[in-house]
């Protein structure tokens, strides 16, 4: 039987983890791999499962994830599809913001106009993987569930931050734990060895099944399960509803990683620079989408590369990196050393006018001056780097700020539109 799924995807809370990143923008609008942004990740995985009626959920609009949406995902106007961004501010009613999750559905659910038996796949929005949803609908039906749960096997040391579950060899949940931090209580919940064979990676006795924090719910159910006050989805209405309704769990043992924190971020961007990347973006069966954006390609001159992966209307003269990903439109001068850096790039090309402009105001031009040596950083977009700038994280405490210059998990990050002077060393 056919079932219209309506895919919500989680857009953040007040994203704090991924601080400064999201301090001028939401988090869905967060570049990603040097083209697109993290939202493309879920749009992408539901347009290429042919679900086309999606739903973002963020705290707040942003000029450019509304500029990208509108950009990048027109649907033809015969076949129902929709791409749309439901912000907290737009709700009249009680706290502007989403108070979790699950309130942010709450808030929500008269905008979806669902029938009892459509389906609702809740998916968040700061994860990479590649997953075809139509698997855990299907799933879904067979097992005659009411929700769904995406599980990733997960070795037993590093489910601290996840939910996990005790599944039955049915698929069924019969246990739910929200970030168990006592290890007995891990050890009761590794995998049971009958359902070790969908375990491809890692020694199935010592792993746990993880919540990825994708659910898939019967439309009746969901009105059912928020109907109550409860904030968040993985603390309270899953726990809660264990022993009320069917719940069932779908193996899922391929590349998923939560880049929800700035050094899980920064380590998933480098990956995607490796000989053989966990994440392809190279899949031309279930492609990544992002806005088109008409750009030049990129020119070189004398330079030296390894392992580093560039976008579209880059201008970059004499430069040595190792291990870098660099976004849209940077522009990096003579004689520069980058070794693991994320360069988003920048939302404009600057013409000799605005050069000269930048003279006046003295700031450095959008992009790397000249004789820059930057290792473990994020340049987030349209900043100015000047000329011998010597910047990396090394010997600066967790959460150091200066100016438009930060270091958060081991990497040092100059923010969005930041300006460093010339001759600037940390
Ligand atoms: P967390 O990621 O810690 O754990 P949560 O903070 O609820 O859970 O975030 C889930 C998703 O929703 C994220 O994409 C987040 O950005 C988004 N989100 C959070 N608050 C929001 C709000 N108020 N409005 C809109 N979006 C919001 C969850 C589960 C765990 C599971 C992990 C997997 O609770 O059980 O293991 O996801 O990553
Ligand atoms: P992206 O190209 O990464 O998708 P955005 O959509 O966030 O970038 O931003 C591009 C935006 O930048 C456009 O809306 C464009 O109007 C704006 N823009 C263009 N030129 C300038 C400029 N000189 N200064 C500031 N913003 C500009």
């Amino acid at each position: 039987m056919n079932r219209k799924v309506i895919c919500i995807i989680m857009g953040g809370g007040r994203g704090t983890r991924l601080h400064p990143l999201t301090e001028e923008r939401c988090k869905p609008a967060v570049p990603l791999a040097g083209k697109y942004r993290l939202v493309d990740i879920p749009i992408s995985n539901c347009l290429n499962s042919g679900y086309n009626q999606i739903h973002i959920l963020t705290q707040f609009n942003t000029a450019s994830l509304h500029n990208h949406i509108q950009g990048a995902y027109q649907f033809d106007p015969f076949n129902g599809g929709f791409c749309e961004i439901l912000s907290a501010e737009q709700t009249m009613s009680g706290d502007s913001w989403y108070q979790g999750t699950a309130d942010a559905v709450r808030q929500n659910l008269h905008h979806f106009r669902a029938q009892d038996d459509d389906l609702f796949l809740i998916l968040s929005g700061d994860q990479l993987y590649k997953m075809d949803f139509r698997k855990i609908v299907k799933h879904h039906l067979d097992c005659e569930a009411d929700i769904t749960i995406s599980a990733k096997p997960v070795h037993k040391s590093e489910v601290s931050g996840l939910g996990v579950m005790r599944v039955e060899d049915d698929f069924s949940i019969k246990e739910f734990v929200e970030k168990p931090t006592d290890s007995s209580v891990v050890e009761s919940l590794l995998i049971s060895p009958s359902l070790s064979k969908y375990v491809e990676h890692g020694n199935s006795g010592e792993m746990c099944l993880a919540s990825m924090g994708i659910y898939l719910f019967s439309a009746r159910v969901m009105r059912e399960a928020l109907d109550n006050q409860m904030k968040d989805f993985g603390k309270e209405i899953i726990p809660g509803l264990l022993g009320q309704k069917k719940l069932a769990s779908y193996i899922f043992d391929d590349y998923w990683e939560d880049i929800g924190t700035v050094g899980a971020f920064f380590d998933a961007n480098l990956a995607i620079t490796d000989d053989v990347p966990p994440f392809n973006f190279f899949d031309g069966d279930a492609p990544v989408y992002t806005r088109a954006r008409f750009l030049a390609a990129s020119k070189f001159n004398n330079c030296q590369m390894e392992h580093v992966l560039v976008a579209g209307g880059c201008i970059v003269n004499g430069a040595k990196m190792n291990r870098c990903v660099i976004g849209v439109r940077a522009v990096i001068d003579q004689g520069c050393e980058l070794s693991k850096v994320v360069m988003m790039g920048a939302d404009f090309m600057e013409n000799d006018e605005a050069r000269q402009k930048n003279r006046d105001l003295q700031r450095p031009d959008v992009g790397i001056g000249r004789n820059c040596r930057i290792s473990n950083a994020i340049i987030d977009k349209n900043a100015r780097i000047g000329n011998d700038v010597v910047l990396s994280p090394e010997g600066k405490p967790d959460m150091w700020r200066e100016g438009d210059l930060m270091v958060r998990d081991g990497v040092l990050i100059v923010t969005k539109g930041g300006i460093v002077p010339d001759g600037t060393k940390i």
